[in-house]
């Protein structure tokens, strides 16, 4: 058998999964090893702490990872890409960030119908065409034998002159890596989150969409600078007219006398296809939601608040800029939300 003699794991070398159980407490710091010890656990922690990581796997302790790159699978160590490449010197491409649940890729056209709608918005052609590309993610997750797992879908302009015009540039990348996800700690779901508003404002639409999902997150990094600043996991941002738009890397919902409503695509947002999954499951059980324009005093008064995301689903937020929202707690409509989200991922 090739990989970990433990657990299978093919990513483990046989010979690291060996040495590992030879470990003591002292080698390996911050692993608890008061638990029997079990090489894929040790493996789940230092893929979560990718510094440990990429020590190890540069070690060649791990194999790294399959991608698919341009047209085929290439092994990690040989996935490169030109540092003329225009979406490493401009932030110039699209991408996707898609979950996979029990092997099945979630909501894969949704994501890859986004995909294309941001690279048409640019001026961007996608090499492959929409159902070649479904099945190159496709086989990326199987190749690399993610069950529950996330997509990292990338396409930049492809190599080019050191100058803006795309005219110079030659071939786009297409670039799917399937990995492991790393998640919001397990109490933000339990306790819920508490947020501050950054004062970065997201993109004025006139000057790049949010609608766009394009490689230059900045604006939204700088938000979360501001999050990160102030002892917390996300930011929320406004519009350029001072309304609510938008978390770092999820979107915002509010409940208020058993109404849920959410900023409308032209509140300046990315439409994430979590946010939609979301409105769509609550009015199939009959729950009004209504798109409309909200102020961070609707967020401080409401009844409860929640964000969507990839990779966050549903997560319950009790504070907004220090005013706890509605009891403080996670309320039980998003209660109720998470529970039917759960259920989707599961169909
Ligand atoms: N707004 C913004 C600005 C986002 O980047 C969302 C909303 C939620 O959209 P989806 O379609 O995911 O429901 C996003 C998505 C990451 C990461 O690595 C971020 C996102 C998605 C996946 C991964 O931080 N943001």
């Amino acid at each position: 058998m090739q990989g970990c003699f433990a657990c299978g794991n093919e990513r483990i070398r046989p010979q690291a999964a060996r040495d590992f159980g030879a470990l003591s407490a002292r080698s390996v710091r911050r692993v608890d090893v008061r638990r029997p010890f079990h090489p894929q656990r040790l493996y789940d922690f230092l893929h979560a702490t990718g510094d440990a990581g990429r020590l190890l796997r540069s070690k060649g302790y791990f194999m790294g990872l399959k991608i698919f790159l341009g047209d085929r699978l290439v092994d990690e160590a040989d996935a490169k890409i030109s540092v003329f490449d225009h979406g490493l010197l401009y932030g110039d491409g699209v991408f996707e960030g898609i979950r996979v649940y029990s092997g099945r890729v979630f909501l894969h056209d949704e994501h890859l119908s986004r995909l294309y709608e941001s690279a048409r918005a640019i001026r961007l052609e996608i090499p492959l065409d929409q159902p070649r590309l479904k099945k190159a993610v496709e086989e990326t997750v199987a190749a690399n034998n993610i069950g529950d797992g996330y997509i990292r879908l990338v396409v930049t302009r492809g190599a080019g002159g050191l100058g803006l015009d795309i005219r110079k540039t030659s071939h786009p990348q297409i670039i799917v890596i399937a990995d492991k996800i790393s998640l919001y700690p397990p109490e933000t779901y339990t306790n819920g989150m508490n947020l501050v508003t950054a004062s970065t404002i997201r993109n004025h639409p006139g000057a790049l969409s949010p609608r766009i999902k394009s490689l230059n997150y900045l604006n939204n990094i700088l938000a979360r600078i501001e999050g990160t600043d102030a002892g917390m996991v996300e930011a929320l941002m406004l519009n350029h007219k001072g309304e609510v738009a938008e978390c770092t890397g999820d979107n915002i919902f509010l409940i208020k006398q058993g109404v849920i409503k959410t900023p409308p695509p032209d509140a300046g947002i990315l439409e994430g296809i979590t946010r939609n999954a979301v409105i769509k499951l609550a009015r199939e059980a009959g729950q009004p939601v209504l798109e409309t324009a909200l102020t961070r005093h609707d967020f401080y008064t409401a009844d409860e608040c929640f964000l969507t995301g990839t990779a966050a689903e549903v997560v319950p937020v009790v504070s907004l800029d220090g005013r706890p929202i509605g009891t403080g707690k996670p309320g039980p409509l998003t209660k109720t939300l998470i529970g039917r989200f759960h259920e989707l991922t599961r169909k």
